[in-house]
């Protein structure tokens, strides 16, 4: 252990690691699993008091995986997913939590995380090329990496509503959930938040609320999930054929299977078109995207399934003021993100469920009893906040960053997050994003996306301790060309066309700035791939050797 002094760390002792991973969701547990097995001395923290991220902080009911579990799994050990046997086709939270446990615990992972730590502050040290790290104990890591797998949607947006402090009934954040089951029975419950997670919530909660009030402010396009068990043969069949389904999953775009075609939208006549429709509605999921190739990229095709929702809508609803109410009609089919829903259209016909339309009749306040909007109020007794996350940046950002020669990571993205493929930051050296803005992360299946860059890094990293590289940085034009790039890719989709998380439009005074890689994961991978086989171009590398000042200490490295 080497002793530390400085003000927040004095009289502590620091830990010295190889490798420190800030996160023990999905991208944290398999770069901690990774990088031990090639012999780094490495350890995880994470603020939560097991491993999941994401699916250990939001257990709002309801909460459920819009990607088959089948492809929301690691891949990358057949012992893993032999063993596991996923129960439904889209998982609820429950069992992607005990899924993430079960993992930890085959991987023994626990030893090598520390729970309940929160880190507040990352200092890189020019001298040594290594990280100082310090928790809100005030713990000290010291660190020549750090691996950032903090997450794409872990910091809750906060609810800029007047007064909410005041309100003095329940208040409950889905991403903030409790663990013990929450009664709502018989209570009068508000919903704001009409997004996948307010979607998903409020079937379960209309089911014991007394009354129930939806506060929506902006509609979004659900399709139903059509969610189902699965059946034992079904699952041993798919073990069976795994590697196939994986190998093919990764020759998509999308990095899970999805049906893909040329057919274009108005190569059939209405009726033709209208029954395609109808039949991948009626198997649902995001099937309905492989019925025609041009969906999402031409504005009348995409016109033709915004009027189907519609129409669904219409017929799912039995009051037409509310199904009204319900069309999205601001921005394209896929604008945002899908949501994937089980009978939230269906829970508006239920006798105590009323929708609100706080863009026709806005929010004013909350006081003590409720929310007052501006033509009427609405007592309740619980709140439900379904508001969204401060996406893809929000969690790096919390943390006060410094790179080389004291540069601030929040005075560099000040006007959007710079990237060099999502991954590295230039001024930032020795200092890796796993689904980091700039990278496919939430375009994608998740975990797929999490495997790609946890192996990227392993390798750079294999490949600095096999050459003797203490420190390695994106180059300033590298990172400027991959953000253009990044611009160029999304720049006419219609992922430009709504004000989506996508884009930081949902909080206030965030950047507007396109935040993932568009291109999609195989185009994505075949670029990281091509930059490592030239010697990890973009990429400055300094060895012990040429170290100014000289390296002053060398890691060991553990026991394989
Ligand atoms: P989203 O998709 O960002 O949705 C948040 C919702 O909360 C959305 O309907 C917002 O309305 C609404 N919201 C936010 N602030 C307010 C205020 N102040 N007043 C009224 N309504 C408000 O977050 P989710 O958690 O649903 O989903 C995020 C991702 O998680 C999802 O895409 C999946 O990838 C998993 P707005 O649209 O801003 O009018």
């Amino acid at each position: 252990m080497l002793e530390v002094t400085g003000t927040s760390v004095s009289n502590k002792s620091a830990e010295t690691l190889n490798v420190l991973i800030v996160g023990a969701g999905f991208g944290g547990m398999y770069m901690l699993q990774k990088l031990r097995e090639m012999g780094f001395r490495v350890k995880a923290v994470d603020r939560a008091k097991g491993v999941g991220g994401t699916w250990y902080w939001n257990r709002y009911p309801g909460a459920r995986c819009d990607v088959v579990s089948l492809d929301y799994s690691y891949s990358f050990s057949d012992k893993i997913q032999q063993a596991w046997t996923w129960k439904e086709k889209y998982a609820a939270q429950p069992e992607i939590l005990a899924y993430a446990e079960f993992v930890a615990r085959e991987l023994d992972l626990p030893k090598d995380i520390r729970f309940e730590t929160d880190i507040v502050s990352m200092n890189f040290d020019d001298d040594t090329s290594c990280w100082h790290v310090t928790t809100g104990a005030g713990d000290l890591f010291i660190a020549q990496h750090v691996v950032m797998a903090t997450g794409c949607l872990s910091t809750p947006k906060a609810p800029d509503i007047p007064g909410i402090n005041d309100f003095r009934g329940e208040v409950y954040f889905t991403s903030r959930w409790p663990e013990k089951p929450v009664s709502f029975g018989g209570k009068n419950v508000g919903l704001i938040g009409t997004g996948s997670t307010g979607i998903q919530a409020l079937p379960e909660l209309a089911k014991q609320a007394g009354r129930m009030f939806v506060l929506q402010r902006t509609p979004s396009y659900t399709l139903p999930a059509r969610n189902e068990p699965l059946d034992p043969g079904y699952m041993t069949q798919a073990k069976q054929n795994y590697a196939q389904r994986r190998a093919e999953a990764k020759n998509h775009q999308a990095g899970h299977l999805r049906a893909t075609t040329d057919r274009k939208t108005f190569s059939m006549d209405e009726q033709e078109r209208r029954q395609r429709f109808e039949d991948a509605w009626g198997r649902g999921g995001l099937d309905i995207l492989g019925e025609f190739g041009d969906l999402l990229i031409d504005d009348k095709a995409n016109e033709e399934i915004v009027r189907l929702v519609h129409e669904k809508i219409d017929t799912l609803v039995r009051n037409p003021e509310t199904a009204a109410k319900l069309k999205p009609r601001s921005f394209p089919f896929a604008g945002r993100r899908i949501c994937l829903d089980t009978d939230f259209y269906e829970t508006f016909n239920r006798h105590n469920v009323e929708l609100v339309d706080v863009t026709a009749d806005p929010i004013s306040h909350f006081d003590e009893k409720g929310v007052v909007t501006k033509s009427r109020r609405y007592d309740l007794d619980a709140l439900v906040l379904a508001v969204g996350f401060d996406a893809m940046t929000g969690a790096l950002l919390a943390i006060d960053i410094k790179g080389q020669g004291g540069r601030d990571l929040r005075e560099k993205w000040a006007s959007g997050p710079a990237t060099y493929l999502g991954i590295a930051i230039e001024g930032f050296p020795n200092l890796y994003m796993i689904t980091g803005p700039g990278s496919p992360s939430v375009l994608t299946n998740m975990v797929a996306s999490i495997e790609q860059h946890v192996e990227w890094i392993a390798d750079l990293l294999a490949h600095m301790r096999d050459t003797g590289q203490v420190r390695v940085e994106a180059e300033e034009a590298a990172e400027t060309g991959w953000v253009k790039h990044n611009y160029e890719i999304a720049k006419d989709s219609l992922l430009m066309k709504a004000n989506s998380w996508f884009l930081g439009a949902n909080v206030p005074g965030k950047p507007r700035v396109f935040m993932p890689y568009a291109g999609g994961l195989v185009t994505y991978r075949k670029i990281c791939e091509g930059i490592a086989a030239e010697g990890y171009s973009g990429f400055r590398f300094t060895d012990a050797n040429h170290h100014e000042g000289g390296i002053k200490r060398e890691f060991p490295v553990s026991e394989p």
